[in-house]
């Protein structure tokens, strides 16, 4: 790839571009935001403050053009197998898919079987929602546990937070993950075994953390009033995997079933949503899904040029491979959102975290950057400064919506102007001549410009892409989730690497077998390296106090 035309020429480019001050970009063209922006939906993208002009959006999008992004964009949506390490379809456009055009897997039409699961939610919700599904003692349903890690937590987590505004007033939702017993120690704490429910939500049902955390709640449930027969009417399971969900003892027909054509990280949008849906309900489940299919048929139909997940995708690449920007920050001004950059962070770099292309050779360029991010403003009076005068390139997306949940005073103007206020900071820092300026407007003499001075220039030029969203309704939320998986796909395709298998996570979940069973016989260790050894041994010696 490095060899072709538009990679070669993407190099020249960033030569000739290195020098240049976004100040500069903007003062030379009047008409640059409205000539980077567009809208699709409800979102509204500003792209107009990156290190980017007419040129090399023509660069990038030959580079595109060149991956052939567009032919495999449309083997992903028809089910080709894609995911070829893992010889399986990429397909969780299907699970939102509007319309009733076929979408066959070896052969067979995905569509009715993902609407026969909606309803089946669909009709569980409802029941749970209204109180007609009620615990052993007759109650009504008020907590609601998932049990599940990764791809099972991270998603259903992020929307149901994002959604809260949507709620059902009386059922709370719990996400509990890690291995930790503290986290579930601290939820079950909240909780009465009479009204709660349980979802086991793993694809696999295999994996260690949602398993161990899952037999610590059914034993907790039998301990605090429970009794086996009671279980099915607080444990449901959401899997692929229904051998494994019955020898855990949950009914399957409480069981809610998803397919192996859906990837962990994006299967949000099957029955992993189920928590999502019972605390908003399935109408807004199933908003969330339009949402998510309206952002599809705008990825799939759009120009590269008026194409919003691949110009993000294409303005990320040249910062990575082209600019040694190393990070991508996500930067939600909401609340809501504020679980966004972790649920980003397992999509892009659970996705793009490569170095294989779909050869089976090493790369020779960058795949994908680090994610990472925080609620503004709280990250504004932490880690913000480094953005500001830092010596790293550092891109970052601001999401912003235009219309709060809780319009409480002058509340959402404040964070309207701190958000676009950052933005504009960074772009155009600050120069001497303007620090000198204003100290000498209050007062400074020359002697203390002299010694602050240098300290409180910034010298701006970072880029920003900023993405303004009308309201956070279930509709925005799913094109915004969808609008940055297709970024991701996008960036994959270029890159080369098959997004959609984790060969990382799987090492995890088999590496810790052993030491595990060394340390359940208890004797010292001397069968690995000499720091694992002495790490195993020190804590065989001091995990009782
Ligand atoms: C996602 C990953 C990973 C996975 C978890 C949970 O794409 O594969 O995060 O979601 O490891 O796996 P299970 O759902 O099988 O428990």
């Amino acid at each position: 790839m490095k060899e072709s035309q538009s990679w070669r020429r993407l190099e020249e480019h960033s030569r000739e571009m290195a020098g240049r001050h976004m100040r500069d970009l903007f003062a030379a063209d009047p008409h640059r935001f409205e000539r980077f922006s567009l809208k699709v939906g409800d979102i509204f993208l500003d792209y107009s403050k990156n290190r980017i002009t007419q040129e090399t959006l023509d660069l990038l999008f030959a580079l595109l053009r060149e991956s052939e992004v567009e032919q495999w964009r449309e083997r992903m949506f028809r089910g080709e197998k894609i995911n070829f390490t893992e010889r399986r379809a990429v397909l969780h456009t299907a699970l939102r898919q509007q319309t009733d055009e076929p979408v066959y897997v070896d052969g067979h039409d995905v569509i009715p079987d993902i609407r026969a699961v909606l309803d089946r939610m669909e009709d569980f919700c409802n029941r749970v929602r209204s109180g007609e599904w009620t615990g052993y003692t007759g109650m009504r349903i008020t907590d609601v546990v998932n049990l599940g890690i990764g791809g099972s937590d991270l998603g259903p987590k992020t929307v149901t937070e994002a959604l809260k505004p949507y709620a059902h007033e009386s059922i709370r939702t719990h996400f509990v993950s890690n291995i930790d017993a503290t986290h579930i120690a601290e939820t079950l704490k909240l909780l009465d075994p009479a009204t709660t429910l349980f979802i086991v939500a793993s694809k696999s049902f295999t994996t260690e953390e949602t398993m161990t955390n899952a037999n610590t709640a059914r034993r907790w449930f039998l301990e605090h009033g429970g009794a086996e027969a009671d279980i099915s009417r607080h444990f449901v399971a959401v899997s692929t995997n229904t051998e494994a969900v019955r020898a855990f003892g949950i009914d399957t027909g409480n069981m809610f079933e998803f397919w192996d054509w859906v990837g962990g990280r994006y299967s949000v949008w099957s029955a992993i949503g189920l928590p999502v849906a019972l605390s908003v309900g399935m109408d807004r489940f199933r908003a969330f899904l339009r949402g998510g299919w309206e952002m599809d048929r705008h990825f799939r139909t759009a120009s590269p040029e008026h194409n919003m997940p691949m110009i993000l995708a294409m303005i990320g690449i040249w910062y990575n491979n082209f600019c040694g920007a190393e990070t991508h920050a996500v930067m939600p001004y909401d609340q809501y959102l504020r679980y966004l950059p972790m649920h980003l962070q397992q999509v892009d770099m659970e996705s793009n975290g490569k170095r294989i292309t779909r050869d089976g050779t090493q790369v020779e360029w960058h795949t994908g950057p680090v994610i990472w991010g925080e609620a503004g403003a709280n990250g504004q009076h932490s880690f913000y400064q480094l953005l500001h005068q830092g010596t790293h390139l550092i891109s970052a997306d601001f999401i912003l919506p235009m219309q709060s949940h809780n319009p409480i005073g002058n509340h959402h103007d404040r964070l309207v102007a701190n958000c676009i206020a950052q933005t504009e900071a960074l772009v155009l820092g600050r120069t001497a001549d303007e620090v000198r300026k204003d100290m000498l407007a209050s007062g400074c003499g020359e002697d203390e410009i002299a010694a602050l001075l240098p300290h409180k220039v910034f010298p701006g030029n970072f880029p920003t892409n900023s993405l303004l969203i009308d309201k956070l309704t279930p509709e925005s939320l799913g094109a915004l989730i969808a609008l940055y998986e297709h970024k991701v796909f996008v960036q994959g395709i270029v890159w080369r690497v098959n997004s959609f298998d984790q060969w990382g996570v799987e090492l995890g979940k088999h590496l810790t077998g052993r030491i595990e069973a060394e340390i359940a016989r208890g004797e010292p260790v001397t069968s690995h390296g000499q720091s694992t050894n002495g790490l195993i041994n020190y804590y065989l010696g001091h995990r009782r106090s």
